[in-house]
């Protein structure tokens, strides 16, 4: 691998948003393909910093400083990814469920999902389960993530598996769930295609969710 791309990745690793940003307009100006520093520099290293999250090397903190690098380094990138006709994995629409507030944990996957190279409708919080149906269907979405943080909220994601299926879509749409008080148990029980404990693995889950 290039040199420059070695360095996004380590920066990035290390939060170093300038730094970052700096290293990719250099590589821009190199010629470099979009596609390749994206994926062998920006994502290469968000995909560490995920594997380190999961196994509680790394906590929320550092996330967030990598996931704040790795906006820096999309920003002159995003519009060369476009006009080279490099794809999103998929579309995954996210948001907090009806009734709870809690953004935290549904930001993370976001900014986790998107450092695998989805694209994120971030539904926002105290989200209806139409609604999320409705985004799925208007950006042609292949998974829903419902986020929960409430014992007395998270009852509210059996309604998003039943709006997926009202609306025609169990199967096409798949349903992934998470946050402190969900399990896999309870996934299974309200028939939600997959659980996933932290961000890191949301975004492993949604990229077997969309056949990626
Ligand atoms: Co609230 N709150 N809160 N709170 N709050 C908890 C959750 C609570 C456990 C605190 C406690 O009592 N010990 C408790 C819930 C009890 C229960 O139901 N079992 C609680 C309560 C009771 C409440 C209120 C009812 C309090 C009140 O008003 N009486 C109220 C409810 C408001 C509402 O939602 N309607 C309330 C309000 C709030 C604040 C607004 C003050 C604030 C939220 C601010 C915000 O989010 N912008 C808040 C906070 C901060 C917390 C705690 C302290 C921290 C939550 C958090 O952000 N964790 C929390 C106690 C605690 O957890 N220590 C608590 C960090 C975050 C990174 O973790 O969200 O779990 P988490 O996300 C993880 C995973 O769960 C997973 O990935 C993330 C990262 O790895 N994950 C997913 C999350 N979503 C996922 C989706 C996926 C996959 C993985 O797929 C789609």
């Amino acid at each position: 691998m290039s040199a420059i791309l070695e360095q996004i990745k380590e920066n990035l690793i290390k939060g170093k948003a300038n730094d970052v940003k700096a290293l990719v307009d250099q590589a821009i100006k190199e010629d470099i393909n979009p596609g390749e520093i994206l994926n062998q520099g920006l994502l290469a290293g968000m995909s560490i910093i995920g594997e380190r999250f999961k196994k509680n090397e790394v906590y929320v903190p550092e996330v967030l400083i990598a996931a704040r690098a790795m906006k820096a380094g999309m920003e002159n990138l995003k519009p060369l990814l476009a006009s080279a006709g490099v794809e999103p994995l998929a579309t995954v629409v996210v948001g907090t469920v009806k009734g709870d507030l809690h953004d935290i944990g549904k930001n993370l996957v976001c900014m986790m999902l998107e450092g695998a190279g989805f694209k994120v409708i971030d539904a926002g919080i105290n989200v209806e389960p139409e609604k999320l149906v409705q985004l799925a269907q208007e950006n042609n979405a292949a998974v829903i993530g419902a986020s929960a943080l409430l014992t007395t909220t998270m009852v509210n994601m059996k309604n998003v598996v039943e709006s997926v299926k009202s609306a025609g879509l169990t199967g096409k749409v798949k349903v992934m769930i998470g946050g402190a008080p969900v399990t896999q148990s309870f996934a299974d029980e309200i028939g939600a295609d997959g659980y996933a404990p932290d961000a890191a693995s949301a975004a492993d889950l949604a990229r077997t969710l969309a056949g990626k």
